[in-house]
Parts: C-alpha cells; structure tokens; sequence
C-alpha cells in the first residue's frame, strides 16, 4: 500500500492493536525495569491512572529468591545513552507475588510479568508462582540480562532457549514473551528456537555488554566492573536486529532500544515491530511515553499512512509476508 494523498490528521490515526491476544490502546510499552509504576502512584496519585503512559505495563524483572542487587555505583551516563549495572535487585516471587502484584494489578492497563531464573527449575517456579495470578496478562522471560552472571546462557544458545520454552510452554496458556539479548552475532537464531518452542512473542533488545572507567582512578566505575548500554546511541544497532529478528518469525515482535519520540518508534514499526516499548527515555521524563504515543500519531499522519499495519515491515524488504497486529499472516 503507497501513502494516501491527502494527509490526515493524528486523530483520524486509530493505534490500537492485539498483542498476543491482548487488546491494547495503543502499541506504546515499557521497557523492563524503566518505570517503577508503584513509586510512580505514590507521587502522582490518581493522575497516574488517568494518564498512564503505557499500553500495558511490563515489571521490572524478579527472580525466585529476594536479591540486593549490585554494589554502587550502577548508572554510567555515556553520550546519548546510558550504562546501567543495577544487577536485578527485587523482593523475590514471595514478596512480589505479596507486595507488589496487587498494585501492579491495579493499573489501568494489561500486566506482564517479567521473570528470570538461574535454570530450568527456577523458571517454572517462578512461573508457577505468576501465571495462575489473575492481575497477569503475559509472562516476559527475561533470558537476556548483562549485570547477572548466569543470566545470559539461556538467551544465548538457541538451543538453550528452545529447551526452556519446551519446559515451560506446557505450564501455562497465558502469553509468553522472550525477551531477547542483544549481544549474539545473531538474534534471529534465538527467536527462531523460541518461536519453536512456542513462545507467543519476542522482546528486543535488551542492553548492549558496556563499561566505563573512572576518570579519576582509571579503574572500573561501575561496582560489578560493568553494564548495559542503552538509549538512544543503541537506537541503529537494536532497529537492525528487529529487522533481522521479524524477518525471521511470525510470531509479533515488541521493539525497543532507544526509543525516545514518536519517528524513532514509527521506524522499529517499519522494520517489523508490532509494538514498541519506550525504556532510557521513561528516567528523563515519566510522561515520555505519552508523549511518544502522540508523536507516532502525527508522525503516521504526516507520512500519510492511515494505519500502523500500512507502515509494518515496510523497512523490511525480507520479511516473510506482513503480519497482522496478533502475529497472523496477511
Ligand atoms: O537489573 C539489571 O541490571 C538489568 C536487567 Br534485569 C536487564 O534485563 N537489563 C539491564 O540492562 N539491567
């Protein structure tokens, strides 16, 4: 389909779409672990539900057993992006599925829980533990953190993640979403090996392996040595391998890596993405995926496309037929 002639305006612009299943307002996310939406209710209040950023609200990452985190320093700002070491600090199953799963579940929007285990084992308690939840849209299985040691190996190996998502699939029927590493010399493998092993989506990217130096002692500045880039300096590298990534499946692909207006998420739409997810962006501005979400509209508007699935794929000559926003072929 070719742009229309006469350009419409952001209203005339329907965003919504079915993730998964899900239907969703706009195709507007957030990145694990860049918005803490329960701090975000107790500053803002009931203006938060009144204008919530996202279209769904993706937690940060827990893991079975309660965990500190790494030692400071954790954040490095680098130009135009950002080296984070936080090191997956969180309550534990027990002391989300207690403390923060009720307000999660209180957001105005679909929640997906996103999840990490050091094996198999740990995994299927950890989904054991959240699927069976109510307030639980989806499940993200988090394969892909840099700041843990044994975080990464699933992610990795497609033959690692295919055996994980053979393990899990037969525990829920609740959405699973791989979330996908960017540091592999090819992510496609990996999402090939998770869409066969039945997973319902994957997640892209998470941050590239980075560290910085102290320029006072030239020793490592951050605490666990290094980190994760991420922001806008990672946008090229993470709009290539969604490229590559939707080429490869059928299953939707949810895009991030430095998304911080509305042209850079309309850009991941046409590499592939279904939705997209806004992450560095959300600690300069907590209203910045309001924001996004608007310039999309405008951006969609102006290009002269009526729709997001016009745009689809449009960047991504090797892609197998377009899909629908539920990952259907068309
Ligand atoms: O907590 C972290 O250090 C972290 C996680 Br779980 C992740 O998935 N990605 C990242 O950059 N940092």
């Amino acid at each position: 389909m070719s742009p229309q002639s006469s350009v419409l305006s952001p209203q005339e612009i329907d965003l919504k779409i079915e993730l998964c299943g899900i239907p969703l307002a706009h195709p507007v996310l957030n990145g694990s672990g860049t918005f803490d939406a329960i701090a975000a209710k107790r500053a803002f209040g009931d203006q938060l539900a009144e204008r919530f950023p996202f279209a769904a609200f993706v937690s940060k990452t827990i893991t079975p057993e309660p965990r500190a985190g790494n030692p400071p320093p954790r954040l490095w700002e680098t130009p135009s992006g950002m080296i984070n070491s936080i090191g997956l600090p969180n309550k534990g199953l027990e002391g989300f599925l207690s403390a923060d799963l009720p307000e999660l579940a209180a957001l105005p929007v679909p929640l997906i829980v996103s999840v990490m285990g050091k094996a198999h084992e740990e995994f299927s308690r950890l989904l054991a533990g959240v699927a069976g939840e109510d307030g639980v849209d989806a499940i993200e299985l988090n394969v892909s953190c840099p700041n843990v040691e044994s975080g990464l190996i699933v992610g990795e190996e497609p033959a690692e993640t295919l055996a994980l998502l053979r393990a899990l699939r037969p525990l829920t029927t609740k959405p699973l979403i791989v979330k996908l590493t960017p540091n592999v010399a090819d992510p496609a493998r990996v999402a090939v090996a998770a869409q066969e092993g039945g997973a319902d989506a994957v997640s892209l990217i998470n941050t590239l392996k980075a560290t910085a130096v102290d320029p006072g002692t030239l020793e490592p500045w951050l605490g666990a040595g290094r980190g994760g880039l991420s922001g806008p300096a990672v946008r090229p590298v993470a709009l290539e391998q969604v490229r590559a990534v939707a080429a490869a499946v059928s299953i939707p692909v949810i895009g991030m890596g430095g998304i911080a207006d509305g042209a850079g998420a309309l850009d991941f739409i046409a590499a592939g993405a279904a939705a997209i997810a806004v992450g560095t962006e959300n600690f300069r501005d907590p209203a910045a995926a309001h924001r996004v979400r608007e310039e999309l509209a405008s951006a969609l508007a102006n290009s002269g496309f009526a729709s997001l699935s016009a745009v689809r794929g449009r960047a991504n000559p090797d892609q197998k037929g377009l899909q629908t926003m539920d990952g259907a072929s068309v």
